[in-house]
């Protein structure tokens, strides 16, 4: 897709040690376009994340940049403060030759480049619950090092993200337009999403009441958002931060769920496969209430489940609204791309939604042994 000299071009805009040899696409991510990128210093080879920013959906790349750049300076201290190595446990973006962590390439394209944490390897499916007991043990660590962030110093990179009332708004605004006109092949899907209309609100409602507090979440906790230690096995560092903003604790914890306690892949078309692990969920809740646990509420953890049916039923939507629109957003490999991943995230809704109840008894009992100590 990009010739050598094209990558070489960008790349000249940064400084960095050696002469760069090699570049292999990444193929992780519905959104921005990834490499990794070889360096030679002598007979060594030194590596880096080279990442196109997608500008149609991050549409302020100096916002996002500046986002990214006080987060992950703020959790370099944090790390250092801890003992741990910085390289290795948190990304950082190289500077650029006009002063700033990202250059335009001449058809105005954003790219940056990042440090290259090597000898890891990320999951997109979980082979064994420990594995994703330490996914919430990370990703609960990471909310917790964010939590004295202050959040006024954030950009929304992207307005409403979590919003999951306004997804719906946005899947019925797709309806109407039918862009593409697959509307009409989809009104099952559609009746599906507007069945679960009053249950949209519900999160955000509850922080307008001041029942769930606003913290500074991931907003993306996907499970290959994180990379494991080749040696330890151990998550060694948390990646993908466009989306660090303000948001509340639950859309973390839904959202890991979503991906990583579903028995299937996000988008599996034998809909038959798709379920709710319940041991898989148990794993997370516990892993995530070992580091995150004293600093949430019991009304976040109440919500655990829900957060989870919502997370799903939001992506879901996306989903079909961009089915619906065409294929705009996210990545697709094949047309039905978006159809076949919505059917999954439907799928999974409601086999939530049969096992809610044993949802909230794994949350409740896990928050009254770990945190607590009953
Ligand atoms: C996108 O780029 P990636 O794969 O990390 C999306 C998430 C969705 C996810 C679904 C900025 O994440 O919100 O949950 O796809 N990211 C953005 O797989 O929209
Ligand atoms: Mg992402």
């Amino acid at each position: 897709m990009f010739t050598f000299e094209e990558i070489s071009e960008i790349l000249s805009h940064f400084s960095t040690a050696g002469k760069f040899v090699a570049c292999v696409p990444i193929d992780e991510g519905h959104i921005n376009n990834t490499f990794r990128v070889e360096y030679k210093v002598g007979e060594k080879s030194i590596y880096h994340l080279l990442q196109q920013i997608n500008t149609d959906v991050f549409k302020n790349p100096d916002e996002l940049m500046a986002n990214v750049d006080r987060v992950t300076a703020f959790r370099r201290d944090k790390i250092i403060a801890e003992g741990g190595d910085p390289e290795r446990e948190t990304l950082y973006c190289k500077p650029a030759d006009n002063g700033k962590k990202y250059i335009l390439d001449k058809h105005g394209k954003a790219w940056r480049l990042y440090n290259f944490v090597g000898d890891s390897f990320s999951y997109n499916s979980i082979d064994s619950p420990e594995v994703f007991f330490k996914a919430g043990k990370a990703f609960g660590n990471f909310q917790k090092q964010l939590a004295d962030f202050p959040s006024d110093r954030l950009y929304e990179t992207i307005p409403d993200f979590h919003n999951t009332a306004k997804r719906y708004a946005n899947l019925m605004n797709a309806v109407k337009a039918n862009r593409s006109g697959r509307a009409q092949n989809v009104a099952a899907e559609i009746d599906f999403a507007r069945a679960r209309k009053d249950e949209t609100y519900i999160l955000l409602g509850k922080t307008l009441t001041g029942e769930l507090p606003m913290r500074v979440t991931h907003n993306d906790t996907k499970l290959n958002n994180i990379l494991f230690d080749r040696a330890t096995g151990e998550p060694v560092c948390i990646v993908d931060l466009d989306t660090v903003m303000p948001g509340l604790s639950l859309y973390d914890f839904g959202d890991a769920i979503r991906f990583g306690a579903n028995t299937a892949a996000e988008d599996e078309t034998d809909l038959s496969r798709v379920s709710l692990d319940l041991n898989l969920y148990e794993q997370y809740v516990r892993g995530f209430l070992t580091s995150a646990g004293d600093s949430l509420t019991k009304a976040e953890v109440e919500c655990m489940p829900l957060s989870a049916k919502l997370m799903t039923l939001e992506c879901g939507m996306r989903f079909l609204t961009d089915y619906i629109d065409g294929d705009i957003y996210f990545r697709v490999a094949y047309p039905r791309h978006n159809l076949d991943r919505c059917h999954t995230q439907f799928a999974l809704v409601a086999d939530m939604e049969k096992k809610f109840d044993a949802m909230s008894e794994i949350s409740l009992r896990a928050y009254k042994e770990i945190v607590c100590g009953s």
